[in-house]
């Protein structure tokens, strides 16, 4: 056998049993349709058809799944036939019975491969799914074309436009799949069930049913406009979800071969999109994030069989929720028995709304209740395996929870603090077991939002930093490792972004423009509703903190000082920078507001001027980029893709764009720099200190570190 064919047969391996011709697909990690995979699956294709015994063809893979997709790291490279698309017109018009078994997660190329077969097997606990349009692509092997005349218009479109999994016995009541295995079964018991079900069609006379032959039923009249309109609504800015309903609507209008071409001509315009770019860093900048540099693979790690969280407010609750969701019992210690009953009726309420909405039975409520279990000992803690502190913004009092933690805590124990602006090696000095400190930086609602900074302290030891990104894999979370500093990474760049808003607002900016130029940015909140949600008091107090602490780096009193100081303290008060009507959290612009903000101006002497939304857009954004190259620089932050994932899972960066440092970088670290420069000469100002980029684009040849 030539080399060739024995690269090929490395991935796709074909054998005859009887009148059945077995093709497995065997390229792990997920069987990406990837060049090998696809000249492998001709050469079995061919081999099963030129064999007059074999009546039908089974198509399955080894491994974990099904295909999982065309390989994405493949994209942007020059095209290798045979294309997908060619296998799959292949396998539908080969002559013999072909029979899909789906395992796994059969997404995307895979599932287009599937729907290239004349019927599909799958397991019971598999999932299928489009998901193409979340990085900013389509289906591009004939998926638009083929599943509404499988499934119909209206199933079709919220499968590609949303692109989310769709559970087998779903599928099966849709049509999408044909047969399901018994549960459990897998491996040999699962292929064996597939070629029983393939010999069972050939009994029964089954015939080939190729899709493309197949009429697409006419929709709804309304049914694209609507669905369209709401899509715009819940993915603005977003480009492929349109383009996905366009091709789908080719489907319908146009002759098969016609809607396989537009399709192709609409995917290889996605797939060289700013956007799709954008969304595939994005996908693999995700999984990067939990390979931490200089953290060997195999470090490693403690179990974590209870937790404990310490303090029943917000933070502590919803941290609390986030172990109970993955079935971890945590402890839930509050100084106050009446601070604990608050906060566990918090927990009950938001359990009992997911309820509501069908996303939760009542006995898995009282299930997860039952796993959050108050106290107000701190000899209750003797057990426990990790502790996150989350008691109100001040050092003191956090270390004395370390060290009552130090004291009644298990050797080996870890002891995370939840700050999200103080000293973790400070904190960490107040135990005798420093090794075992480091900072697990929830972002709030904790049990909604993706992201968790770990921060790692001087003395963090490789394992308990190990442990935790371990465990914020198997809570849920996007954990990414970050070094110590004012901020961490996150936070460090937001302070940056709002004390530059602010600025702009001094010199002439409304609140509501700027939030307006970020939020058509793709934002989802400008800076300014932000505070807001977030209470401008809180920052209010922390400032007023840091100058009666004589903090040399506190900021000197602003016009949010002024707004908070006449006790408009945001949605709480209905009002803040904003005011709000009673029942409604839409911000309206406040006359009272403008005029404060006039009367500090005066005070300030500065002179106020129009401002341009380009000039907002740049002075916000380019501040946060300089921050990051000053992150990286110290090494708070190893790679640029740690700091987009940060912003993009818990800021809102918009994915569509890559996170901050992908963005600068797409525009040319040239133009940045020289934005930079040109303001710093117009304003004068260090924060416009350009140095640290230009010193990362020396280094890096332009681009801000290995993205
Ligand atoms: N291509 C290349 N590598 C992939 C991949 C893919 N499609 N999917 C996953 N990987 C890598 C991933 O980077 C990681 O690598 C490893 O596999 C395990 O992934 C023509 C054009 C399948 C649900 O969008 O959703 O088909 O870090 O950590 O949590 O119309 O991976 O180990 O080196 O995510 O168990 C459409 C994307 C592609 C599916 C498994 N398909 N993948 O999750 O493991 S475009 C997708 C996933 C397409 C066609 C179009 C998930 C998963 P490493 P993982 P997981």
């Amino acid at each position: 056998m030539d080399t060739a064919v024995q690269n090929e047969s490395r991935f796709v391996h074909y054998r005859q049993r009887d009148d059945i011709g077995l093709i497995v697909i065997d390229s792990p990690p997920v069987n990406a349709l990837g060049h090998g995979v696809r000249a492998g699956l001709m050469t079995a294709l061919n081999e099963a058809v030129a064999d007059a015994q074999v009546k039908a063809v089974v198509l399955t893979a080894a491994g974990r799944t099904f295909p999982a997709g065309a390989d994405i790291r493949e994209f942007g490279k020059p095209a290798q036939p045979p294309s997908l698309s060619e296998v799959i017109a292949a396998v539908e018009s080969s002559g013999k019975l072909t029979v899909a078994a789906l395992h796994g997660t059969a997404f995307g190329g895979g599932l287009e491969l599937a729907l290239g077969c004349d019927y599909r097997f799958a397991a019971v606990e598999a999932k299928l799914g489009l998901p193409e349009v979340k990085l900013g692509l389509l289906p591009g092997a004939g998926g638009t074309q083929r599943l509404p005349r499988l499934i119909g218009v209206a199933a079709t479109l919220p499968i590609i436009v949303e692109g989310n999994p769709v559970p087998a016995t779903e599928a099966k009541a849709l049509g999408l799949v044909d047969a399901l295995a018994e549960p459990g079964s897998s491996g040999d018991s699962f292929i064996d069930a597939a070629l029983v079900y393939a010999r069972s069609l050939l009994a029964e006379g089954a015939v080939k049913r190729p899709l493309g032959e197949m009429p697409v039923q006419q929709p709804d009249a309304d049914l694209f406009e609507s669905f369209e309109a709401k899509t715009r609504q819940r993915r603005r800015g977003f480009e492929a979800p349109l383009v996905c309903i366009e091709s789908v609507r080719n489907a319908v209008a146009l002759p098969f071969a016609e809607g396989l071409k537009q399709e192709r001509a609409l995917f290889e315009k996605l797939r060289d999109s700013a956007q799709s770019r954008a969304q595939r860093h994005a996908f693999f900048a995700e999984r990067e994030v939990a390979k931490v540099p200089g953290l060997a693979k195999d470090t490693p790690t403690n179990p974590v069989a209870e937790a404990a969280v310490i303090g029943a407010g917000t933070m502590g609750g919803g941290i609390a929720m986030v172990f109970a969701n993955a079935g971890i019992p945590v402890r839930l210690l509050d100084a106050q028995e009446e601070a604990l009953e608050r906060g566990l009726g918090v927990i009950r309420r938001n359990y009992e709304a997911t309820a509501k909405k069908g996303r939760l039975t009542a006995a898995e409520v009282e299930e997860r209740m039952a796993l959050i279990r108050p106290t107000v000992s701190y000899d209750d803690l003797a057990t426990v395996d990790l502790v996150i502190e989350a008691v109100f913004e001040d050092m003191e009092l956090k270390k004395k929870v370390f060290a009552e933690l130090d004291r009644v805590c298990k050797p080996g124990a870890i002891l995370a603090t939840n700050t999200s602006t103080l000293d973790v090696d400070a904190i960490a000095a107040a135990t005798g077991r420093p090794e075992s400190v480091l900072g697990l930086h929830f972002f709030s609602p904790a049990n909604v939002m993706k992201l968790l900074e770990v921060v790692r302290g001087q003395a963090t030891s490789d394992e308990v930093l190990a442990t935790a990104m371990r465990l914020g894999k198997r809570v849920g979370k996007v954990a990414v490792a970050v070094g110590n500093c004012y901020g961490f990474v996150g936070n460090r760049m937001l302070h940056r972004r709002q004390s530059e808003a602010m600025l702009l607002v001094e010199e002439g900016a409304a609140p509501e423009q700027v939030d307006k130029v970020l939020t058509d940015f793709g934002f989802p909140m400008g800076p300014f509703a932000m505070s807001d949600l977030a209470g401008i008091d809180v920052g209010w107090r922390i400032r007023n903190e840091r100058r009666k602490a004589g903090d040399p780096e506190a900021p000197e009193y602003n016009w949010l000082d002024a707004i908070a100081e006449r006790g408009r303290y945001g949605q709480k008060t209905k009002a803040g920078v904003y005011r709000y009507e009673e029942g409604s959290r839409t911000p309206i612009p406040d006359p009272e507001v403008a005029q404060i903000i006039a009367e500090h101006v005066r005070s300030k002497g500065v002179a106020q001027r129009s401002i341009e939304d380009r000039e907002i857009l740049e002075r916000c954004l380019y501040a946060m980029v300089n921050e990051g190259a000053r992150i990286l620089e110290e090494g708070i932050a190893v790679r640029a893709l740690e700091i987009d994932v940060i912003w993009i899972y818990g800021y809102g960066f918009p994915v569509y764009r890559g996170g901050p440092m992908f963005w600068a970088n797409e525009i040319g670290a040239e133009a940045v720099s020289a934005a930079c420069s040109a303001f710093r000469a117009a304003s004068g100002r260090e924060v416009w200190q350009p140095a640290p980029l230009l010193a990362r684009l020396a280094e890096t040849g332009g681009r801000f570190g290995d993205l």
